[in-house]
Order: structure tokens, then sequence, then C-alpha cells
């Protein structure tokens, strides 16, 4: 690590340790260092390969179910595959040390944060593990699963009712509880720390400035520019699985 990263992270060492209540919000970059691509990063982000407005959305899905089917049961395959790094870690031991000051806010729909111990965190997209129906049931009376085409979407054997992943979609309200209780998490902690994420999806990308105006040191960490860097008081240039046990190990 160069010298202004490891002042940075003295720096913050500090605010962490006096902070009463602490907020770390987390993207994609957060999972990175496990193996899960992010989503804009130039070279592997699945955007670069995909059109997000056609997999992530229900209008995607309603088009291309089987496409999109696919698309989710390679994504949960890589989670199911990945590990919880040095960076998680160092996050739920510090939850364990100190139970209830931090605060974890995710936009991942992986379970990274949970299986390293931050078992409350707060999924503001949704688990990729998880399935629902689609719609609600024409019948009222509850869909009943059909066996599964290979490939395909399972569907219910009466209605035709399509199974989809159990996350937020773009043009998808964020589930309620969740989200105010992120606002609330951000809008009375001292501190914010804003891990891995561009800061390009809203209303997630809203948190940081809501917890600055509310009177929260901000810092990004993150190795390259993202569009909450004007919003933070501190940049540390550097990566999750590096930059968080250097910050809150020993704390
Ligand atoms: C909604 C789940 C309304 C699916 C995802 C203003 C306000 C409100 C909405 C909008 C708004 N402006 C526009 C919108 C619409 C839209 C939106 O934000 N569009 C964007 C693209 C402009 N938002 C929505 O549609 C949201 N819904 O607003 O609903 C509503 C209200 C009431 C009733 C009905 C409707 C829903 C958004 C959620 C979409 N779902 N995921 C799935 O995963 O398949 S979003 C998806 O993007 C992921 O969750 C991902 O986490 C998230 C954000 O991306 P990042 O996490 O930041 O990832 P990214 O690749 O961009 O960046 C990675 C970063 O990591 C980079 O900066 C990189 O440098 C860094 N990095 C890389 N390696 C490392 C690292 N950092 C640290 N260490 C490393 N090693």
């Amino acid at each position: 690590m160069d010298a202004d990263l490891l002042a940075g992270i003295a720096a913050l060492r500090q605010r962490v340790a006096s902070a009463r209540r602490l907020v770390v919000l987390t993207g994609a970059g957060m999972s990175a260092e496990s193996g899960i691509p992010t989503f804009r990063d130039a070279m592997t982000g699945l955007w670069s390969r995909f059109d997000p407005a056609a997999l992530a959305s229900e209008e995607g899905f309603r088009a291309a179910p089987d496409r999109v089917w696919a698309w989710y049961a390679e994504r949960r395959a890589g989670v199911r595959a990945a590990r919880p790094h040095a960076g998680h870690r160092a996050l739920g031991q510090f939850a364990h040390r100190h139970p209830g000051r931090l605060t974890v806010v995710s936009q991942n729909v992986d379970d990274l944060h949970q299986r390293a111990g931050n078992l409350d965190t707060l999924r503001l997209h949704g688990d990729i593990g998880a399935d629902r129906w689609l719609s609600a049931c024409p019948r009222g009376l509850g869909c009943s699963p059909a066996s599964a085409l290979p490939g395909a979407p399972p569907h219910c054997a009466d209605c035709g009712n399509l199974v989809r992943p159990g996350v937020v979609w773009f043009g998808e309200a964020l589930p309620e509880a969740t989200w105010s209780a992120a606002e609330s998490a951000a809008e009375h902690c001292a501190l914010m720390l804003v891990v891995g994420t561009s800061g390009a999806v809203w209303p997630a990308a809203g948190l940081a400035g809501r917890a600055r105006r509310a009177g929260a040191h901000v810092a990004v960490i993150n190795p390259h520019a993202s569009e909450l860097d004007d919003t933070a008081h501190q940049v540390l240039a550097g990566t999750a699985a590096a930059v968080l046990p250097a910050l809150l190990d020993g704390v």
C-alpha cells in the first residue's frame, strides 16, 4: 500500500474507534475479490457482455424467461462457489466485538456478508438464492410448481405462472422495511464507509449523501474513481480485501 493510502487508513481508524454507530454500504466491488464479477468493471463486468435492462428487469424476464433464468443460474453457481474474503471477515469480526455498532447495507444479492458473520445485513436488492412467483396466483389459491424443463424457469402446473429470482429488478421498488432501516441507519451514524460501488444505481447510491447531510463522516473505499467520490470527505484508493482488515482489525 502506498503512503497516502496508509495515512488515510490511519486517520480513518481513529474515526472507526470513536464512532458510536458505523454504516458500511457495499456494492459489487465488495464481492470482486471473492471471484464474483462486478457489473460495470470494463474487463469483467457482467453488463459489458449483457444489456442490464434486458436481463435485470421484469420486462426482460417476460420477454426471454429461459435466457434470464440461465443468467441467474450461472450467477447462483458463482455465488455458491465463492467464499468470503478478509474484508468480509473483518466486518463480521468487528460486529462480533462491537454488538449493535455496525450496520452493513449491501446492494449485493450474494450472501457473503452473512456467511462472514454479518447476519443482519440489509440487502437492498434482494437475495439471488431466493425464488418467488412472478405474479400473484390468478386463482388466488396459491400456485403449484410443475416439474421444470431443463434451462427453463419452474412454472405453475395449473396457471402457468413463472418462478423468478427473489431480487429487485430495475424499475422495481426496494423492500420497504429494508429500505427504511437503511435510511435510518444512514441518518443516525457517525461514520459511513462506502465500499466497492460505482454509485450508479439509485436510490441506494443516495444513502451516502443522506449520511453526509445528517452529519456523518463519509469515506469511499474503491481502487477506481466512483460517482460518490465528490460526496465523500475521504477517498481511499484501495480494495475491500486489503483496506477493511487494515481499518477494522484490532479496533
Ligand atoms: C427503483 C439486483 C422505483 C438484480 C440490481 C433515482 C432514484 C430512484 C431510481 C432511479 C433513479 N435514477 C434512476 C433510477 C432507476 C434505477 C437506476 O438506478 N438506474 C441506474 C442504472 C441509472 N433504479 C431502479 O430501478 C431501482 N428501483 O428506483 O424503483 C420504484 C419505486 C416505487 C415503486 C416502483 C418502482 C432498483 C435498482 C436495483 C436494480 N437491481 N441488482 C441483480 O443483481 O441481478 S442493481 C445492481 O447494480 C447490483 O445490485 C449492484 O450491486 C448494483 C450497483 O452496482 P455496483 O454495486 O456499484 O456495482 P458496479 O459494477 O457498478 O461497481 C463496482 C464498483 O466496485 C466499481 O466502482 C469498482 O471500481 C469497484 N471495485 C472493483 N473491484 C473492487 C472494487 N471496490 C473495492 N474492492 C475491489 N476489489
